[in-house]
């Protein structure tokens, strides 16, 4: 009895002694195959769940493991521990979408001075300590809502921008590329207000009311990405105003509103492709091809009621799962 007591135990401590050294060994699988660790922008946005599916399908096909996280909430103090967390987990590589410029430069130091080195996508962060960052075209996003709104518009009129957070690198961009096309091409065209919604659609449509009542002749909007302009679809049509409203993004709401004439046009963005690339340009590295490592610009489509099912442009509509 005493025997088999002893026994036991031994298997016991063993099996701990067994696991404490799989866990100091992180994720790095024994077998040599590379683990990439994913930190999305925010886990409940499709743009981010689309993108999770292209990292996946590329890991899939070229044999990495895969771990995947992201904050509940477009922040800075809910993405650094994640980020912490994954550290720990000693993945290969980390591919990242940092929710701010600045506050996400120290934590991703971090990542780098453990040795995992970092590949930014969609957004970016303003020093250089990562391989590469693969995103879309925001500034020619941004001309395109300003080009499209002066058509609708005879270029002439108020408009308004719906941003979303301060010192994210892609929403920023789009909001210049917006601003800097009006100022160099159409002088009848001001801009009325340019606000923060933090990501909320709550928040951008009441905003967007509060400017309406404001200047009852508000006469366009560009919303900078999908909760900025399907808040301002729904305040604006809560209050019964139809004005045209320039989008970004292809989720679900925006695609249904855009088939209701809510929204006018949106910009979609190839998030599949990007977290695809990304995984490319991780292998690159793993097979010391480091020349071939650089970054990358993805095009954008537009969509609008006329071509939205065309195949060659509803293809790249985002996922929810
Ligand atoms: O527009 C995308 C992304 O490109 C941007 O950086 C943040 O917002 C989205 O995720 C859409 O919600």
């Amino acid at each position: 009895m005493k025997k088999k007591i002893i026994a036991g135990l031994l298997v016991l401590i063993l099996a701990g002694t067994f696991s404490l050294a799989a866990a100091g060994a992180g994720e790095a699988a024994d077998d040599g195959t590379k683990t990439i660790a994913f930190v999305q922008g925010l886990s409940t946005d499709e743009f981010y769940i689309s993108m999770k599916r292209g990292v996946q399908e590329m890991c899939d096909e070229l044999g990495y493991k895969l771990i995947v996280d992201g904050p509940t909430k477009w922040d800075y103090t809910m993405q650094t521990p994640i980020v912490e967390t994954m550290i720990a987990r000693k993945p290969d590589l980390m591919i990242i979408a940092p929710v701010h410029s600045d506050s996400m430069i120290a934590p991703l130091q971090k990542v780098v001075n453990a040795g995992i080195p970092v590949i930014t996508v969609d957004t970016n962060i303003n020093e250089e300590i990562y391989l590469c960052n693969i995103t879309s075209d925001n500034l020619q996003g941004g001309q395109a809502a300003a080009d499209y709104l002066a058509e609708m518009l005879g270029e002439t009129g108020k408009v308004a921008i719906m941003n979303t957070n301060v010192g994210v690198t892609t929403t920023e961009a789009r909001a210049k590329g917006f601003k800097d096309e009006l100022a160099a091409k159409y002088p009848n065209m001001q801009i009325v207000s340019d606000e923060y919604c933090e990501d909320e659609a709550e928040k951008a449509a009441s905003i967007i009311q509060a400017v309406h009542l404001k200047h009852p002749d508000l006469a366009g909007v560009f919303g900078v990405n999908l909760y900025a302009s399907v808040g301002v679809a729904n305040g604006l049509d809560s209050k019964g105003v139809n004005i045209p409203i320039f989008s970004y993004d292809a989720s679900p709401a925006v695609i249904e509103a855009l088939a209701e004439g809510i929204i006018d046009a949106t910009v979609v963005q190839k998030p599949m492709e990007i977290g695809a690339t990304a995984v490319k340009m991780a292998s690159y590295y793993f097979n010391g091809e480091e020349d071939k490592i650089t970054n990358v610009m993805v095009e954008n489509v537009i969509a609008t009621k006329a071509n939205m099912d065309d195949p060659e442009v509803s293809k790249w509509f985002y996922v929810s799962d």
